[in-house]
């Protein structure tokens, strides 16, 4: 079910090297930007005329208007599930008190005398964050995006989720229910590629926003590469990935579970463990037969994922050499199942977010950790993090500067702008001195 990749022998290869012998899922974003650029295109040309024609084509429903209606927004809350509507308010709670303490104070830092750079913290003004339909209705990301944005101080938030055949062309109404209960009265039946574009450009209906966010298919992830730059965003979401490195002391039923656990979101997510243990592996290996036929979406998701080339049991000589490959793939989440979990935690550099320990499960970082689960994926891990109060703001330092403390740099400055064959730059301190450079 699950491929080997046997790195025990040799020396692990190093860096780039490495990377090419670990399993990845295909995911070519370009290929996608192809179809994607006319969609965008229309709905910058046509504006809501074109959300409508696409939601009958992709979604297959006649929309009237593509922004939720408040009362609608009212009645899915009305008639959520109480126990999901209690795990979402806990799921909220706790991402609030992690991400509340992500805000950033402002920093003055005196450079010399009179000389003074202040850093501020500016939020993104209008954010639209895009919540999946489909095989993913996930309330959880709505909690994930919208809390970091709400904490951050975002004013404006609007959100975009694809119409649903089901509830008369409505996003789904649990996606309604938690916008309800996070206050996001900014609703629109709008998917993929076609909801990025209406956030970038703007439409009749909705305002154009400085930055999208939110996980998405390959349509989402290449609208918002072709907005990049235009508009903020945060990663170009693929496929979940769950890395475990592990050893003979990990629980092998628990490490089966927690890699079918993130196969179910996809045929191309990825599950990867890497051990030192022969044993843990076969162990493993056994116990994912009997876990994953129980499961409720084998054929059209776990059992690809699992047997696809972007999953593997990876082993090697050590936990050292273990160390190197979790790090060489980056996982978007890595699971630490060994002896001393926290001690290699702390070694980590390349990881979306980390899981220490037997208790620590990713499905807990799915929903109710406090943690954030927008996470890089792809490899991104080793330069980018995931979503918190920071991916919405922005940091502007404020120079001021007296009289005197200009004058005294001002050599420095003609020196530099004369190496750099730029004049005219040393010349807008001169002007200030009566063209005599101070200190020269
Ligand atoms: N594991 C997914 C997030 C998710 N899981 C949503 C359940 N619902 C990507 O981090
Ligand atoms: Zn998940």
């Amino acid at each position: 079910m699950i491929s080997r990749i046997d790195l025990r022998g040799d020396a692990l290869p190093e860096g780039g090297a490495l990377r090419d012998l670990l399993p990845r899922a295909e995911f070519d974003v370009e290929a996608a930007l192809e179809k994607v650029r006319p969609i965008c295109e229309d709905v910058h040309h046509r504006g809501t005329a074109a959300l409508i024609e696409y939601a009958q084509k992709f979604d297959g429903v006649t929309l009237e208007q593509v922004r939720v209606p408040a009362e609608a927004l009212k009645t899915a809350l009305e008639e959520l599930d109480p126990a999901v509507r209690a795990a979402l308010e806990e799921s909220i709670r706790r991402a609030r008190i992690v991400h509340r303490e992500q805000r950033r104070t402002e920093h003055t830092t005196q450079v010399v005398p009179g000389g003074t750079v202040t850093e501020k913290w500016v939020p993104v003004e209008r954010v639209g964050l895009y919540a999946p339909g489909g095989r993913s209705v996930y309330p959880s990301s709505v909690v994930m995006n919208v809390v970091p944005a709400q904490e951050a101080g975002v004013e404006s938030i609007a959100l975009a989720s694809p119409p649903q055949k089901e509830f008369g062309g409505l996003p789904h109404p649990t996606i309604l229910a938690a916008c309800a209960l996070l206050g996001v009265d900014e609703v629109y039946a709008a998917g993929g590629a076609v909801a990025v574009a209406m956030f970038a450009y703007g439409t009749e209906d909705c305002l154009p926003v400085n930055m999208v966010t939110g996980p998405g298919n390959i349509w989402v992830a290449a609208a918002k590469r072709y907005f990049t730059g235009r508009i903020g965003i945060d990663t170009e979401a693929g496929p979940t990935e769950i890395a475990v490195l592990a050893d003979s002391t990990a629980d092998p039923v628990h490490v089966a579970a927690d890699l079918i656990s993130q196969a179910e979101h996809d045929p191309l997510a990825a599950a990867v463990l890497v051990t030192d243990s022969e044993e843990l592996a076969a162990a493993v290996e056994r116990e994912l037969e009997p876990q994953v036929a129980a499961t409720k979406h084998v054929e059209d998701r776990i059992k690809p994922a699992l047997a696809g080339k972007q999953s593997a049991i990876v082993l090697v000589d050590s936990l050292e050499d273990g160390l190197k490959v979790v790090d060489a793939y980056g996982a978007e989440h890595l699971e630490i199942q060994t002896a001393d979990a926290a001690a290699w935690a702390a070694r980590v550099r390349n990881a979306g977010a980390i899981f220490v320990g037997p208790w620590a499960p990713v499905s807990l970082g799915d929903y109710c950790a406090g943690s954030n689960h927008v996470l890089p994926t792809g490899g991104c891990a080793c330069h980018s993090s995931g979503l918190s109060v920071q991916s919405f703001l922005r940091g502007i330092h404020i120079v001021d500067y007296t009289r005197d403390a200009l004058a005294e740099v001002t050599h420095h400055v003609v020196t530099l702008a004369e190496a750099e064959d730029l004049p005219a730059h040393g010349a807008a301190l001169k002007a200030r001195f009566g063209w005599k450079v101070p200190g020269q």
